[in-house]
């Protein structure tokens, strides 16, 4: 253990701002920094004048060799700073400032030296939250690079890089081997360090870091289309907390089970996948689904690494029994206010859905609106035959 855990392990209180000293000007590199005893309590109190803007860390020593960090992080505020401690043992020892005048809201979390590692957790993991000398230029710090390689144990990282759930976290397989893995990294896209949850054992193959989550599907399962054809609603999933709340950036895998059928990342999307990992928005992810070229079912299993899934499950029918009555009177009215007035007349049931397209000009059709009979923009009423649909031109 270092010296200084030794010394502050038995710190008796926080005395920041207590004396209530008018403003102060501090003098020289040291803001008047000094150590006072207290004899008849048998305690000390470091005492500097912080300066308004700048922020205090306090280093200690033994020898005046080896420094290190108190876990003191001290904003400036124009008057006196005082903490008060008392010593468990009779070696001598030195304190003494280390400050920043980087602007900041946040001292503990805000990350001074740019490092890519918070202040605070510089000062858990007893690395210098001031420096980031980086001598072999490989982008890791010094300090960071040496807890990374002496500290973490081999087998820590190894399961990091054995993780059974890498087709979620790592579906490119660029996490081969122990150097692939960086302290400044992030495996499991959580927004947190691998190094830091190696710090605070919250699972760096984790991405829920062990809080449950539950998916659930938004819209897109029981649809009917012709074979080969990309079906009108995307796969929408969302991924919620125990309380409800949506989690962004969640790792999904999408699954296809059966026929030779494709998942895209939309419904533009020219690319086939029989399966596809995503991370989801806040809007839920999406997947848009072509049928297979034969008539049959299809399921797309989507999963979270945790465990949790639900399936889709979509049809391929003939084109004869997916013939619904059909459409007469089709016509299109500029309104002249960028919108068209489409109406027709079709014996339609709840569910079913209607698809406007245009011929362009090289011959080929374009999906221009498509909407289910039922939905807002085309709400269903028993025994309508005529329909009006107002939508941007
Ligand atoms: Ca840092
Ligand atoms: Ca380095
Ligand atoms: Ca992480
Ligand atoms: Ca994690």
């Amino acid at each position: 253990m270092n010296c200084w855990k030794t010394l502050f392990l038995t710190l008796i209180s926080t005395l920041a701002g207590a004396l209530a000293a008018p403003a102060l000007t501090p003098s020289g590199i040291t803001e008047n920094s000094r150590i006072l005893y207290n004899p008849s309590t048998d305690t000390y109190t470091f005492t500097w004048d912080g300066r308004v803007g700048w922020t205090y860390f306090i280093q200690q020593s033994s020898d005046l060799m080896e420094w290190g960090y108190v876990p003191i992080i001290e904003p400036g505020q124009g008057e006196e700073i005082a903490w008060g401690f008392s010593v468990s043992s009779p070696e001598p020892f030195f304190m003494r400032l280390m400050m920043s005048d980087v602007p900041t809201a946040d001292a503990w979390q805000d990350d001074f030296d740019d490092d890519g590692f918070g202040n605070q957790l510089e000062l858990d993991l007893g690395t210098d939250p001031l420096d980031k000398t980086d001598s072999d230029f490989d982008g890791i710090p010094d300090d960071i690079e040496a807890i990374w390689d002496n500290d973490v144990s081999t087998a820590w990282k190894q399961a990091v890089v054995d993780d059974t759930n890498w087709a979620y976290y790592d579906p490119d397989n660029t996490i081969t081997t122990e150097a692939d893995l960086l302290p400044n990294g992030d495996y499991d896209g959580d927004g947190i360090s691998n190094l830091e949850e190696w710090f605070d054992e919250t699972g760096a193959a984790d991405f829920f870091n062990g809080q449950p989550a539950s998916l659930y599907a938004h819209r897109g399962d029981g649809q009917t289309g012709i074979p080969s054809s990309v079906l009108s609603e995307t796969l929408l999933v969302s991924v919620r907390n125990e309380d409800g709340a949506e989690i962004e950036n969640a790792p999904l895998r999408l699954v296809v089970n059966g026929g030779y059928a494709g998942l895209s990342k939309s419904l533009s999307d020219q690319d086939r996948y029989a399966s596809l990992t995503l991370r989801n928005t806040q809007a839920g992810s999406i997947a848009a689904f072509k049928t297979p070229p034969s008539i049959g079912t299809t399921t797309v299993e989507v999963s979270l690494p945790n465990g949790d899934s639900l399936t889709f499950t979509l049809y391929s029918v003939d084109a004869a029994a997916y013939a619904r009555p059909p459409v007469t009177n089709f016509k299109k009215k500029s309104n002249g206010d960028g919108t068209n007035t489409y109406t027709w007349n079709a014996g339609a049931a709840e569910g079913d859905w209607f698809q406007i397209e245009r011929r362009q000009s090289n011959g080929t059709w374009l999906v221009i609106f498509s909407t289910t009979y039922g939905s807002a923009e085309l709400p269903f009423v028993q025994g309508q035959d005529t329909y009006s649909l107002t939508i941007p031109n």
